[in-house]
């Protein structure tokens, strides 16, 4: 079938330079090849032409003021990219190496990771190429401010719920929905990832990693085995990363690294959870800054990097858990990994693997979880906290945690049953990618041509 060679020709032609959204819609439209070629409906309908064109995308400038008083311009972007199952959902990112094709990228993945949570959301994200590092707070409010003036007149708790992703965190959520309120008058669900003292859910602070843990702990599961004593390594030391390195020592495992955009931090006898947080969510400091209080661990600061790939996978380990960002584990970190024995990973980033060693992974026939099945307990929990507001009743944090747990078995089942209906038992890149299409393109089919 020439289709995915077609679609993405034409990608590249009618949205040029976008290296990020090609490489997403590439795996997915290869995993759907035996779905395509088993059933005319989707070809019929166009589902696959349908799927990788955004409803509809919002691009704004974002002018504010910093502490000089210099005047700043920002690009700010929304993506409501599919809205078959409900309204778009997903989160935000401030970073400067965000662009249309890393926030189409991520809109693209979202679309089938809410599909695999069963829950009533659509897809889109959202960002802005803003440096939010070295700015005071001020500065992240006033933009935060500027960014919601051009946003609000797009979303609602019926239309479009944005949340947070990298650089966007409760801070953030608090600043963007107290321009919100202003500016509309309207106190309502409108972003999800709010502190739970006025309107937020318990648990969505934790939700993303604790998830990723629990979708390892199902993988190792259906292999007879745990986490329990298993050495982890984690990237990343921001929300996702955290929470992972949590709720793997809840588990018997021993988290032994993890990273920031300076460097690589190895702690033989694992991380310690309570510098890490000090450090990162009160201090908002580099990594190497742990070695005040732990002289023995190891800093590699990115510039020893290998040329072929990240510090952090040259540890050996028996675990991995991805938590940063896209394309941050190359074909040779693959390969050191597989070499070192590793048997499990499971992603908490979007992305974070490369095409190749994906490819490397699925032939080792290694547990491997691809992000958009991996990290959905935190987009599941924002939909948990949509429940929440809508009904205004606040969940106890054991119901959260145990819906959390419940979404994330029946996200890895029905992976691991797609891959075994289409006779690739443990490729959950093919299950997860089928099943997530299936629930879509059907609905798409039942609403008929909109
Ligand atoms: P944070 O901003 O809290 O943390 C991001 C971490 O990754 C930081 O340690 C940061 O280092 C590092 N990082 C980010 N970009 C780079 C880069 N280009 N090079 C090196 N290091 C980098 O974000 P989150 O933890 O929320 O997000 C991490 C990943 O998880 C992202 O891929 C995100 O899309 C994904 N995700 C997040 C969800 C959530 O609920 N928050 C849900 C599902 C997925 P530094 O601070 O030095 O920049
Ligand atoms: O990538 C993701 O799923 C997120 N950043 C969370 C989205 C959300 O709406 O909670």
């Amino acid at each position: 079938m020439p289709y995915v060679h077609d679609t993405l020709t034409r990608l590249k032609h009618s949205s040029p330079a976008q290296a990020e959204f090609y490489q997403a819609a590439d795996e997915v439209l290869e995993s759907l090849r035996p779905l395509m070629e088993a059933d005319r409906r989707y070809h019929d309908h166009s589902i696959i032409e349908r799927l990788v064109e955004p409803e509809r995308q919002i691009l704004f400038r974002v002018c504010w003021v910093d502490d000089q008083g210099r005047v700043q311009v920002n690009k700010g972007y929304r993506v409501q990219f599919n809205s078959a199952l409900g309204p778009y959902k997903g989160g935000l990112r401030f970073h400067p190496s965000v662009t249309s094709g890393v926030i189409k990228f991520l809109g693209f993945e979202q679309i089938f990771k809410n599909a695999l949570t069963g829950l009533p959301i659509g897809a889109g994200k959202g960002g802005a190429n803003f440096d939010p590092k070295g700015k005071s707070d001020g500065e992240i409010m006033r933009f935060c401010q500027a960014f919601m003036t051009e946003l609000y007149r797009h979303i609602g708790p019926a239309t479009d719920v944005p949340a947070g992703d990298i650089g966007v965190g409760g801070r953030e959520i608090g600043y963007m929905f107290g321009q919100y309120k202003k500016l509309t008058g309207r106190y309502e669900g409108i972003l999800t990832g709010k502190d739970p003292l006025w309107g937020g859910s318990l648990g969505r602070t934790e939700a993303t990693g604790y998830g990723v843990v629990y979708f390892a702990e199902n993988m190792l599961q259906g292999r007879g085995d745990t986490l329990a004593g298993k050495r982890c390594l984690v990237s990343g030391s921001g929300n996702v990363a955290i929470y992972t390195i949590e709720k793997l020592y809840q588990k018997e495992a021993i988290p032994v690294t993890c990273s920031d955009s300076s460097g690589t931090l190895y702690h033989e006898n694992g991380i310690c959870l309570k510098t890490l947080k000090e450090l990162k969510e009160q201090q908002r400091a580099r990594l190497d800054k742990y070695l005040e209080t732990y002289p023995e661990a190891q800093f590699i600061p990115v510039k020893d990097y290998p040329e072929d790939g990240h510090a952090v996978w040259r540890f050996p380990a028996q675990a991995a858990f991805p938590c940063a960002t896209q394309n941050e584990l190359t074909e040779a970190d693959a390969e050191t990994l597989l070499a070192n024995g590793v048997i499990c990973i499971s992603e908490g980033a979007n992305m974070p693997s490369t095409a190749d060693a994906i490819d490397r992974f699925i032939d080792a026939g290694i547990a491997y979880g691809p992000g958009k099945a991996a990290n959905a307990g935190g987009v599941a929990t924002s939909q948990f906290e949509m429940a929440q507001n809508a009904s205004m009743q606040p969940w106890s944090l054991d119901k959260v945690d145990r819906r959390l747990q419940s979404v994330m078995q029946n996200i890895y089942q029905r992976c691991a049953d797609t891959a075994e209906e289409f006779g690739q038992p443990h490729n959950l890149v093919l299950g997860g990618n089928i099943a997530g299409f299936r629930r879509v393109g059907d609905t798409m089919i039942q609403q008929g041509v909109v």
